[in-house]
C-alpha cells in the first residue's frame, strides 16, 4: 500500500539539510555514487540519513529517487523537499521504501534527500538500496557489501556502532599552515582535543589546498632533524594533542595556489572509526605569522 504525504516544510529539517550541504561543500568533489553523508551512528539513536546525489545517469538529470528502508529501523519520517512529491511505501505499518519524484536535479548538482529514523539497539550494518531514475536511464545502487570486493553500484551502507562522535567530542583548534614556496612542503599545525570517553585514532587528513596531506613526526637525532611518516595517532579519552613545529605535523605536498598567506583553507581529519572532522586552517607566511 502507498501513502501519499503532502509536501511541507520543517525548519529543523531545513537546518539539518543546510548543515549537511555545508559539510558536502567542505568535502568538495562530486561523487558518482549515491552515498550517505554520515555513514556511522550509534545503536538506538535517532539518525537522519542524508542521501547525497551528485550525478545523474551518464549525464541525464535525476528525476526520482527511491530508497529502500531496512527492516530493523523504526519511526521512519522522510523529509519533504520543495518541488518534489513524496511517497512512502508500507507493508502493514513499517515503512519499506521512500520515493521522491516530480522534480529534477541536473547532472553535477548535488542534492540531499533526508530520512529520519530510530536505529536498532544493536551494532550492525544497514544497507539502503537506492534506485535513481533519470530523464534517460536508471541507476541501481543496490549491491550489498562483500568483504574485499570493490562494488560497481554499492548500496549506501550505515554502520551502527558504538563509536565516539568526533564532531561532538573531538575538536580541532588553532589550525594553521606555514605557506612555503611551491616546491617545498608546507607544515600544518593544530590542537586536537578528545572530550569523549573513548580514545580516538587519527588516521589521515586531506585538503583541497594540498595535492596530498600526510601525517608526519619530526625527530631530532644528534642534532639532525628529519621527518617520518606516521600511520596513525591516538588521542586518549580526555586528552589533548598538539601538532606543532618540531613535532607531529601535517605535511602539505604539492600545495595548490589557494594555500597563500591570509587564506582560510578546509582540512578534513579522518579517524579510524570512519568519522571525519572538517576544520578550517589559517594560512600564515614562512615566519608563522
Ligand atoms: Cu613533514
Amino acid at each position: 500500500m502507498r501513502n501519499r504525504i503532502r509536501s511541507g516544510s520543517s525548519n529543523l529539517f531545513h537546518l539539518i539539510a543546510m548543515v549537511a550541504l555545508f559539510a558536502v561543500a567542505m568535502l568538495g568533489g562530486a561523487r558518482a555514487h549515491v552515498a550517505l553523508a554520515e555513514a556511522t551512528a550509534a545503536p538506538g539513536s535517532r539518525y537522519v540519513a542524508h542521501f547525497r546525489v551528485g550525478h545523474g545517469c551518464s549525464g541525464s538529470p535525476t528525476t526520482a529517487l527511491r530508497v529502500e528502508i531496512p527492516k530493523n529501523v523504526t519511526a521512519v519520517v522522510a523529509e519533504p523537499l520543495p518541488g518534489w512529491s513524496l511517497q512512502t511505501e508500507k507493508s502493514g505499518s513499517p515503512v519499506t521504501a521512500i520515493r521522491w519524484q516530480d522534480e529534477r536535479i541536473d547532472d553535477g548538482k548535488t542534492n540531499l534527500f533526508a530520512v529520519a529514523m530510530r536505529l536498532p539497539a544493536v551494532q550492525t550494518e544497514l544497507a539502503f538500496p537506492v534506485t535513481q531514475t533519470c530523464q534517460t536511464g536508471e541507476e541501481h545502487w543496490t549491491e550489498l557489501p562483500v568483504a574485499g570486493v570493490k562494488l560497481k553500484r554499492p548500496a549506501p551502507v550505515l554502520r551502527v556502532a558504538l563509536v565516539p562522535a568526533s564532531t561532538g567530542s573531538v575538536t580541532v583548534t588553532e589550525g594553521w599552515f606555514r605557506a612555503l614556496p611551491p616546491a617545498v612542503p608546507s607544515g600544518g599545525y593544530f590542537t586536537l582535543r578528545n572530550g569523549g570517553g573513548t580514545s580516538v585514532t587519527l588516521t589521515g587528513a586531506d585538503s583541497p589546498a594540498c595535492g596530498m596531506l600526510m601525517l608526519h613526526q619530526s625527530q631530532n637525532h644528534g642534532g639532525m632533524n628529519h621527518m617520518a611518516h606516521v600511520a596513525d595517532v591516538d588521542v586518549p579519552a580526555g586528552g589533548t594533542l598538539a601538532f606543532a613545529p618540531g613535532g607531529l605535523h601535517l605535511m602539505c605536498m604539492a600545495a595548490k595556489p589557494m594555500l597563500k598567506p591570509g587564506a582560510l583553507v578546509p582540512v578534513t581529519l579522518r579517524f579510524k572509526d570512519r568519522h571525519s572532522l572538517n576544520a578550517r586552517f589559517e594560512v600564515r607566511g614562512a615566519a608563522g605569522k
